[in-house]
């Protein structure tokens, strides 16, 4: 337990106090003193058919969230760790009640039988999985789609209105490339107001990566660079923390690989190697060419469900290769979809930085409270004050105040320093290696090292009358994040 969730506990165990007598409030903060305690909450958001639910599967390594048009897509859908599979849909008005748990060709099927999705207030799914045992993810039905309804369903669980906190903690937001009208996808991401986000706790994926430039076996290669040049947009950097090309598809594919599958594209790799690519052209003539086949339309039109061309093109390739099996093949395939990159990222930004964004969120939810005013007089001032005392005196919260500023281009750092100092606040990943840009398991003597020469580096910004004000104090809080460096490895007094 970190001094900044003791802090935060503090904080919602004040008003719980101030609150008693407001059942609903009180029952209310306790559901965020449980939530503290909880897995990080990250909320997957994006437009319609972005590929959310598909990127969540492969997140997960299981088809557990529906990908069809159902009337499911439509919910807010919250999958937990749990010890056993269980469905539950929380009506807006009336008693939870649980769903049929049942599986078709190998993915969860979510009917919410009678109740039509403008019924629900979510659904949620435990499910036994390890990577959930960290995060729970929450799938959103997509944004700026035809039926207002929807999208003013996952605008009001991300951004609810100015006093209720958003439940998600963190956010990745999907976008799929759109030729020339970057700005335009831009204005929607920021139009929406995704989940109260802050650069701090968002990662955007550039998402359905294969499909760029048509599936061409080079696809996830000019993804990369799409990606590269978003992420160095001062724009974007303003709006998230990182953008990570993903083909979810092939990603989601990969986790839950058969055997039939492989033997399937097996069968393609053996067909000369021109041929099979005439037949990849497209969807008809690949389908075509499997009349009296050995591989037929019909698997065809299953390999293509669950691969795309990009993905069929790439499998029989690394089956030549010598992906002689379904493991070797999967691993291949998602070393090349961005998913491990992808999960670097939400490790580094959100897993590592969990305490404090669980803080932000409880902290942000005692606020709301104070500031819906529903009177407590007197009591509410040191409740207020202590929560400024938190966010003003946790070195954490600065620091994610600070890369947020230096994002947005409202702070600027030392240009020579500018990465080193952003890296030193915590901005690729809250370790002191991390900090430093070591690679992992550096021993600490040379930790300690970089550490002391960081902080005498940047001692000499703050020292440096030509800077202004607003850029020393950037510097000044460089060099508080060195001591605590130094101090977390045991050699500041
Ligand atoms: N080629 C390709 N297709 C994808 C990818 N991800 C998703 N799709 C396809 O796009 C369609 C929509 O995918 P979903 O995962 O349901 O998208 P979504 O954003 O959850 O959609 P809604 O919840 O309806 O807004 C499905 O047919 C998927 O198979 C991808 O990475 N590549
Ligand atoms: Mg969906």
């Amino acid at each position: 337990m970190t001094a900044l969730a003791d802090s935060a506990r503090r904080v919602l165990l004040l008003a719980i106090d101030v609150y008693r007598h407001q059942p609903d409030t009180a029952r209310w903060l306790h559901d965020q003193l449980r939530r503290l305690d909880e897995p990080l909450r990250v909320a997957i958001a994006g437009k319609v058919k972005a590929g959310k639910s598909t990127l969540l599967n492969a997140l997960v390594g299981e088809q557990v969230a529906p990908t069809d048009a159902g009337e499911c897509t439509r919910v807010v859908t919250w999958y937990r760790d749990g010890t056993t599979p269980r469905i539950v849909l929380h009506p807006h008005i009336g008693t939870p009640r649980p769903l049929p748990v049942r599986r078709h060709d190998g993915a969860l099927e979510i009917d919410l039988g009678a109740t039509s999705a403008e019924e629900c207030e979510r659904v949620v799914v435990d499910w036994p999985a390890q990577s959930l045992r960290t995060t729970t993810l929450i799938d959103t039905p997509g944004i700026a789609s035809t039926s207002k309804d929807v999208s003013r369903r996952t605008v009001a669980f991300l951004d609810p209105d100015d006093d209720t906190p958003t439940e998600a903690d963190a956010v990745v937001y999907l976008m799929r490339h759109v030729h020339a009208q970057d700005a335009a996808f831009l204005e929607a991401f920021r139009d929406q107001g995704v989940a109260r986000a802050t650069a701090v706790n968002t990662v955007a994926v550039l998402s359905r990566a294969d499909e760029i430039g048509g599936g061409r076996v080079d696809a996830m290669f000019s993804a990369r660079g799409i990606a590269a040049r978003y992420r160095a947009d001062p724009t974007v950097r303003g709006l998230c923390q990182n953008v990570v090309a993903v083909a979810g598809l092939l990603a989601q594919t990969a986790r839950t690989l058969r055997q039939a599958e492989h033997t399937a594209l097996a069968a393609l790799a053996r067909t000369a190697r021109d041929d099979l690519e005439t037949e990849l052209l497209s969807v008809d003539r690949f389908l075509r060419a499997g009349r009296d086949a050995e591989v037929t339309t019909e698997v065809r039109d299953r390999l293509l469900a669950r691969f795309g061309l990009f993905g069929i093109r790439l499998s029989s390739s690394l089956i030549r290769q010598g992906a002689d099996g379904p493991a070797a093949l999967a691993t291949e395939l998602v070393d090349r979809s961005g998913l491990r990159e992808l999960e670097q990222v939400l490790h580094t930004q959100f897993a590592e930085r969990r305490d404090v964004l669980k803080a932000r969120s409880a902290l942000l939810a005692v606020d709301s409270v104070l500031r819906s005013g529903d009177g407590t007089g007197h009591h509410q001032g040191p409740l207020t004050r202590e929560i400024d005392r938190v966010l003003s005196g946790a070195h954490e919260f600065t620091e994610l105040r600070l890369l947020s500023a230096l994002r947005s281009g409202s702070v600027t750092l030392p240009k020579r320093d500018a990465d080193d100092g952003e890296r030193l606040l915590g901005d690729a990943g809250a370790s002191p290696a991390a900090r430093l840009g070591l690679e992992p398991g550096t021993p600490s003597n040379e930790v300690a090292d970089a550490a002391y020469a960081a902080l005498e580096r940047w001692h000499r910004h703050t020292v440096n009358p030509m800077l202004g004000r607003a850029t020393t104090d950037a510097c000044r809080a460089v060099v508080r994040s060195c001591e605590g460096i130094l101090a977390g490895l045991g050699t500041l007094a």
